[in-house]
């Protein structure tokens, strides 16, 4: 598809957004009117600006629609939380949060943060309101704006992980949108005239779809620079940042048998200084704001602006509107887009304890009490939690004198668990039962499979090997699954699209492999490709790699060629 007609009329969304007020529509009426779980319809495409989606519980809908109940409507909240960072404070807070309005578990996302899901309308706005009592808030977590900015994880870990996570703060407060609309719904702030108020960067219309920003420290690509629309990576000296280097143009999402969509990885465009870095952020966003398709969303996303246009028209207007041209790229290198668990050595006597969470889910399960133990650790706590961008949790800057007291709590509550490194290396986005657009299972099957699969990794004497695996319940690709070198996407209820070949850190898109499979297939169609990696790999080669090397699947050059 080529660059959007400028005449074709706008999408929906678009006039939602034109007629809300800045943001507000009549989400504060929907809120306190008695006679539904929801709130109206046009609300909903607001309300994901204020950091929340409307849902329902799908194991219900067809025995409440037998009934001839209404759906049991809920919320999704997700918190907005720059750099994965929060205090042991902030943790108790949203553990309250969990239990009090939402369904007592805490879900850590693919993008460094909070959700929380089950929340009943009357527990709505209490919870947001507990949520900014904590210091915390859900602005822009959803919706056509720029969403929550991951760091590389831990900002205790080095300076240049410190200044990974500054940048992302500073992102985050300076795209903020500056209606007073959030303030007014959750906050009961007097009501301002949207009339007199701006949204100097973004304007009334605020961006034609979602935009997600990353910050890197090589060698970890945990952020997975390729799959964001913007990222910058650190370029230093030892521990002294010199600049970031800058890509633009990746993203994830795309629609079964719709060829026009596509993943399409990042492209390196050059390098800024750190006092370039938020200009560059404002401008490319500003570009994406004045060229993005606001006619046809499933096009609206900037890695379309980029494939349209090509990246030397987009380069040369970002740097006609900076008024400075970006420096050429310095050299970088990524080894790995996965977590490194149990204890780290920090960097002034302290040290880091990366804790395992299938799926992110933190809940109490049997002698594994996640929930009661993180929330136990945070009482004693004198560091920080860390948020990983695999949906993991490290409990940062434990001294000395602390750890004994912190690993006395792992081991009471069950917290440390053996699992093989296929399972620790995997994710799942969290399809069934809330999310609306999930086509199969992910979070609540992916552990399964995994325990039949480890059996075939095991035999193959691969329980030693790296290797990224991701499940996603539709194509949407919420856990990034088109650059994790086994993934399964969602068709159909138990059926799902292999995709082999991607990239060990993440540097290259996957190839469809198997269509609409189930577990037997599945099983079959991996088992004879790890036997002949396990036989015939070269020293340190990846399974992904190996795949394209053996000739299974063919490397996608870009992304318009991932259905070719
Ligand atoms: Fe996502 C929509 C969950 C990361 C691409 N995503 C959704 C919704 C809100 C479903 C909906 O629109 O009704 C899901 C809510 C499920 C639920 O019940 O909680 C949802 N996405 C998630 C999370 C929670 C998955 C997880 O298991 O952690 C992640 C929350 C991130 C966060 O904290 O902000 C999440 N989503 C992603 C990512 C990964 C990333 O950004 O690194 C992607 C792929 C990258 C990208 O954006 O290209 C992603 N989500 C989508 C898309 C497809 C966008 C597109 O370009 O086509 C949708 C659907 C949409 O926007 O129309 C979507
Ligand atoms: Fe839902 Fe699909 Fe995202 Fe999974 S990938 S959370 S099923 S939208």
């Amino acid at each position: 598809m080529n660059a959007p007609d400028p005449k074709a009329p706008p999408n929906e969304v678009e006039v939602i957004k034109s007629h809300s007020r800045l943001l507000r529509g009549t989400i504060a009426d929907g809120l306190v009117d008695p006679l539904t779980g929801a709130i109206a319809a046009e609300d909903n495409a607001l309300l994901k600006f204020h950091g929340s989606y409307q849902q329902d519980d799908r194991d219900l809908r067809e025995e409440r629609r037998r009934q001839k109940l209404e759906p049991a409507y809920q919320f999704m909240i997700r918190v907005r939380m720059p750099g994965g960072e929060c205090t042991p404070a902030q943790w108790l807070a949203l553990d309250e949060v969990a239990g009090e309005h939402a369904n007592g578990t805490l879900r850590l996302t693919t993008r460094q943060t909070f959700q929380f899901h089950g929340i009943r309308k009357a527990h709505f706005k209490p919870a947001m309101q507990a949520i900014k009592a904590a210091g915390l808030d859900t602005i822009a977590a959803c919706g056509d704006v720029n969403r929550n900015v991951l760091a590389s994880a831990n900002p205790l870990r080095s300076p240049l992980h410190a200044a990974a996570g500054d940048l992302a703060r500073a992102i985050s407060e300076h795209l903020l949108p500056k209606t007073n609309a959030y303030q007014e719904i959750w906050l009961d702030a007097p009501a301002v005239d949207p009339a007199t108020e701006v949204e100097p960067i973004y304007g009334p219309l605020y961006l034609p779809r979602k935009f997600k920003i990353t910050v890197a420290v090589p060698p970890d690509n945990d952020v997975d620079v390729y799959a964001h629309d913007l990222s910058f990576i650190a370029v230093a000296d030892g521990d002294r940042l010199i600049g970031w280097n800058v890509l633009v143009g990746g993203g994830m999402g795309m629609t079964h048998g719709e060829k026009a969509t596509f993943p399409r990885l990042a492209d390196l465009i050059g390098f800024c200084t750190p006092d370039q870095a938020i200009a560059v952020a404002e401008q490319v966003v500003c570009v994406q704001r004045d060229f993005g398709d606001r006619s046809n969303r499933r096009h609206a996303r900037f890695k379309y602006t980029i494939d349209d246009r090509g990246v030397d028209w987009f380069k040369a207007e970002l740097e006609r509107r900076l008024g400075f041209a970006l420096a050429p790229a310095r050299p970088f290198s990524f080894d790995h887009n996965t977590d490194a668990f149990g204890w780290q050595a920090g960097q002034d006597g302290q040290s880091h304890y990366t804790l395992f969470v299938e799926n992110g889910r933190i809940a109490d399960h049997g002698q594994r009490r996640l929930r009661t133990g993180l929330r136990e650790i945070a009482r004693i706590h004198a560091g920080i939690f860390a948020l990983t961008n695999n949906q993991n949790v490290i409990i940062a800057g434990v001294s000395p004198a602390q750890r004994p007291a912190i690993e006395a709590l792992i081991a009471e509550y069950g917290l440390q668990r053996e699992v093989s490194l296929l399972r620790r290396n995997a994710m799942a986005c969290v399809a069934f039962p809330t999310c609306a657009l999930a086509m199969a299972e992910s979070e609540r099957y992916l552990p399964d499979l995994i325990t039949r699969l480890d059996e075939v990794v095991d035999a193959c004497g691969l329980a030693d090997t790296p290797i990224t695996m991701r499940m996603t319940g539709c194509p949407n690709g919420c856990a990034r699954p088109y650059i994790a070198e086994i993934a399964l996407v969602g068709k159909a209820p138990g059926k799902y699209n292999l995709y082999l070949g991607a990239g060990f850190h993440g540097q290259r898109l996957s190839k469809l492999y198997r269509e609409n499979i189930g577990e037997e297939a599945i099983i079959e169609a991996l088992t004879p490709l790890l036997e002949r990696y396990a036989a015939e790999r070269q020293s340190g080669e990846h399974f992904g790699d190996f795949l394209v090397r053996a000739g299974v699947v063919v490397a996608v050059a870009a992304g318009r060629e991932f259905h070719d």
